[in-house]
């Protein structure tokens, strides 16, 4: 949904099976018309199957783009964007550019992308949903205006055999439980649709688990590498002395701390996503934000 000819109602731009991209008009009775295929170069935008659009003004000019997503079974690319040539108004594109990452095309299947700052280092993140139930983020490490994609972090654990985040995973994000943080909606080929609650939490976890010597955040010290679960759906993870410097950029797996000195340290984990599934649909997951963590000697 997006005002696509900026007259103050929401249309729909739709990707399509058979890969085009489609402007359905909102007419002051509400109701919705064809208004016709989006075009580049004068002809009808028509891409591998499977087509996804995502209406942003990706090179921040004031003009709405197009950021093209499709399923390209074999193309050398699934991933582009479509810089608008006219105004914001009334939109016209010319040839479509690569999205890359490392330097390179994404040739993912069935992919669906979106650009958000999901963060909140006030840059816009390429957020990419592709088969087998996985959904990515690839950090900006450009500008704002000329983004730059490298590697990328799951935000939720690819599922090739359940499917737990929808096959393949047409992606969302809305504030959809009014807490001031985006949470993540998922749809897919077989009807099923996925919330997944952001848990990124205000406040300190109290609940020490002294037998590891740490809070209780599914994550492990022992004799000084802690290790944190590579199924936590956690962007950032980083260790905090408690005067709040950071000491020490925690990944998945483990981590050497064995060099910092014994005392009392929080492990900040800056956002995540609760697991669920389509039977109990959301699902808290409490392992918050702060975490305690205790080094001993
Ligand atoms: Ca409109
Ligand atoms: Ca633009
Ligand atoms: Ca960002
Ligand atoms: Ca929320």
């Amino acid at each position: 949904m997006c005002d696509w000819n900026n007259d103050g109602l929401l249309d729909l731009v739709t990707g399509e099976r058979n890969g085009y991209y489609t402007f359905f008009r909102r007419k002051p009775d509400s109701t919705l018309t064809n208004a016709g295929r989006i075009q580049a170069n004068g002809t009808d935008i028509t891409t591998d199957n499977n087509s996804w659009p995502t209406v942003v003004d990706w090179n921040l000019d004031g003009r709405k783009d197009l950021l093209a997503g499709q399923e390209g079974i074999g193309a050398p690319c699934n991933v582009y964007v479509y810089l608008n040539e006219g105004t914001d108004s009334v939109p016209a594109f010319g040839d479509s550019t690569p999205v890359l990452h490392n330097g390179s095309r994404f040739t993912d299947y069935r992919c669906v992308p979106l650009l958000l700052d999901l963060d909140g280092d006030g840059k816009r993140d390429l957020v990419l949903g592709e088969w087998y139930s996985s959904v990515r983020l690839y950090s900006n490490v450009g500008t704002d205006t000329n983004p730059v994609f490298n590697t990328y972090v799951n935000l939720v654990e690819p599922d090739p055999v359940n499917y737990s985040n929808g096959n393949p995973p047409r992606v969302n994000f809305t504030d959809w439980d009014g807490d001031g943080d985006l949470d993540m909606i998922t749809c897919d080929y077989y009807g099923s649709v996925f919330l997944r609650e952001n848990i990124t939490a205000a406040g300190v976890k109290e609940t020490m688990n002294e037998g590891r010597r740490t809070m209780d955040a599914g994550m492990t010290l022992v004799r000084g590498v802690l290790n944190l679960p590579a199924s936590a759906f956690t962007l950032h993870s980083s260790l905090f002395s408690l005067s709040g410097q950071k000491v020490l950029d925690l990944s998945p797996g483990p981590n050497d701390v064995g060099a910092l000195s014994p005392g009392v340290y929080f492990c900040r984990q800056t956002a995540g996503f609760a697991s669920c599934d389509r039977a109990s649909g959301v699902m808290r997951d409490a392992s918050g934000v702060l975490t305690k963590v205790i080094l001993a000697r």
